[in-house]
């Protein structure tokens, strides 16, 4: 059956959701409503598109940093060591797709701001769903939008 709002008749869309995997304690799936049950952050982020040239946008949303923790990440929250092996695997639903390493996010080391962001420019993302927002890059490519999917990942090795 096909819902439609009664005072449009327009067929009501569904809210994207994002699947949050990898090696957590508490793997979840998270609506653009559920992150607002985080603290929310503004940014006003200028970055460059290699194709289409400068860009200046308004976001707000929960730090990435709270959402993964808040998942329980493998890791021993107390030793510093233990955390810097960890990537943070990023993928819209386009198939664009991105890597952060955790220690990019983590208050002990580098503390960049980064927001997994349900508005943009004042406009809820509930139906494209959140995006990445990285203050510290000059070039836009990281920012995806549409995020579907983030994997937590403490197992990569470099091959000997
Ligand atoms: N899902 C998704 N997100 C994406 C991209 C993409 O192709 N797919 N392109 C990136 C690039 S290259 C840039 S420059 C910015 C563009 O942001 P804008 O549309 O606000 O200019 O989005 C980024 N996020
Ligand atoms: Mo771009």
């Amino acid at each position: 059956m096909t819902r439609t709002r009664a005072a449009t008749g327009t067929p009501a869309r569904p809210a994207a959701e994002l699947v949050l995997t990898g090696d957590l304690a508490r793997p979840a799936r998270l609506t653009v409503a559920d992150l607002r049950g985080w603290p929310q952050h503004r940014a006003h982020v200028t970055f460059d598109c290699a194709t289409s040239g400068p860009r200046r946008h308004r976001f707000t949303g929960p730090l990435l940093h709270d959402v993964l923790r808040d998942a329980g990440p493998a890791f021993d929250p107390v030793r510093r060591k233990d955390r810097l092996r960890f990537l943070i695997a990023v993928h819209g639903a386009d198939g664009h797709r991105t890597l952060l390493a955790w220690p990019e996010i983590d208050p002990d080391f580098a503390h960049a701001p980064v927001l997994l962001a349900a508005t943009l420019d004042g406009a809820r993302l509930d139906h494209a769903g959140p995006q990445l927002v990285l203050p510290q890059d000059r070039c836009g490519a990281r920012y995806v939008s549409g995020i579907d999917a983030i994997r937590v990942d403490g197992a990569y090795r470099p091959p000997l």
